[in-house]
């Protein structure tokens, strides 16, 4: 049930707001600094510009990008939670649907920033602990401190290849370990057109230690997939997901359900699109392969251009993400840059993606029941 609609709430369910784009440069690699490869990449965090400079032969790139925020290469993860990721989860909190991607080339931080390394067992987060770690523990705090009635399940999906794996699905030993990797999940269309997936596993979970233990599982079931097909990380999607449920009692005893989500989504490299492009044998192969990070590219060209036509439909990635792309979710995307000069060419492709991604607007709307 919906509330009534008042002249204020009509008022802000209308009001669009743009896609948040925030930038990260990781620092060089120690092979990098060893081999004394030259930084081409400047950050000026107060000013929230990035600055790429190189002169190379008879060539010469200077050019200056603003975005939301800048994080340079010192910046640490704690700072990334608080200052970006913190205020989003709030959102959640409060009710909305929420999206993050990490968009950048392979090698650049993506995972690093989305979910970090280093997990200990026991005791508080280690400093290296990114996104995905912190927001369960920020979420679970909050709902804990405001002794508040909730319910919370989590999913962790893969998309590769237009396949979805669930990262969560418990093995089944009477299956052979070919098998393993395949329990099928299917994109379906409910009545309203949400997409649901038919064979995820929702995992409920009560604690951090609940959903670090299904990290672990998750963790551990991708790896074995990777093994097995060299460089499937690096062509893979995976989402996190984090459903919560919080009951208030408002002023006139009537209750009301806070219903919020947030994804956490680590695209793949987005080296692939461009080779994508290209016209030899394997092009098609490869066309296949990225068909979700290519129609992502589309559906943000066609949103930032008015088209008529948003192509959602192309691929599982677009269905799956599509309330994040144009729709009532609250959208962030944080692209991640090497300072390398080796990857200038990546690096000033990510940027006017991600430049031009700014231009998407969505109109957030409370999930209240
Ligand atoms: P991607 O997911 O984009 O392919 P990774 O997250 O795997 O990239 O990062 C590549 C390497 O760089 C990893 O060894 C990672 O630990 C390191 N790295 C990435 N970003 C940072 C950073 N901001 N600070 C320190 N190390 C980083
Ligand atoms: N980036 C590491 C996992 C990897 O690629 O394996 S780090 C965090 C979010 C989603 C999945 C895993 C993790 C990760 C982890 C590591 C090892 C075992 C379980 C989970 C992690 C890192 C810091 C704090 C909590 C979880």
């Amino acid at each position: 049930r919906r509330r009534t609609d008042t002249f204020s709430s009509r008022l802000e369910r209308d009001k669009e707001v743009n896609v948040q784009v925030l930038l990260r440069c990781r620092p060089l690699s120690e092979e990098e600094q060893k081999s004394n490869v030259p930084s081409v990449i400047s950050c000026n965090e107060l000013r929230k510009e990035v600055n790429v400079l190189h002169s190379f032969a008879n060539k010469q790139v200077d050019r200056v990008f603003t975005f939301d925020k800048v994080f340079g290469p010192k910046a640490q993860q704690r700072s990334i939670y608080d200052q970006a990721i913190a205020p989003i989860v709030r959102e959640v909190l409060e009710g909305f649907s929420c999206t993050v991607f990490a968009y950048g080339q392979t090698g650049t931080g993506k995972t690093y920033t989305m979910e970090g390394g280093m997990r200990k067992k026991g005791g508080d987060l280690p400093v290296e602990a990114g996104v995905i770690p912190r927001a369960v523990r920020h979420i679970f705090e909050t709902l804990e401190a405001q002794n508040a009635d909730y319910s919370m399940k989590v999913t962790f999906l893969e998309l590769y290849n237009e396949e979805v794996t669930d990262l969560l699905a418990q093995d089944d030993s009477a299956r052979s370990s070919e098998d393993k990797q395949k329990k099928p999940v299917s994109l379906m269309e409910d009545g309203k057109g949400c997409v649901v997936l038919r064979g995820l596993e929702e995992e409920v979970v009560y604690s951090a230690n609940d959903i670090y233990a299904l990290l672990e599982r998750g963790s551990s079931k991708r790896r074995t997939a990777d093994t097995l097909l060299n460089k499937r990380s690096s062509r893979s999607h995976s989402v996190f997901t984090i459903t919560v449920h919080i009951k208030e009692e408002s002023m006139k005893d009537e209750e009301l359900i806070k219903c919020g989500k947030l994804n956490l989504v680590d695209l793949a490299g987005s080296e692939n699109i461009l080779r994508s492009g290209s016209r030899d044998g394997r092009a098609r192969e490869a066309g296949e392969i990225n068909k979700s990070l290519l129609t992502l590219g589309r559906v943000i060209n066609a949103l930032v251009e008015h088209s008529s036509h948003i192509p959602y439909r192309d691929s599982k990635l677009t269905r799956l993400l599509r309330d994040s792309l144009g729709g009532k979710t609250k959208t962030c995307i944080i692209a991640t840059i090497s300072p390398s000069a080796h990857s200038l060419e990546e690096t000033l492709s990510t940027l006017d993606y991600a430049y031009r991604a700014k231009n998407i607007k969505n109109k957030p709307e409370a999930n209240q029941k």
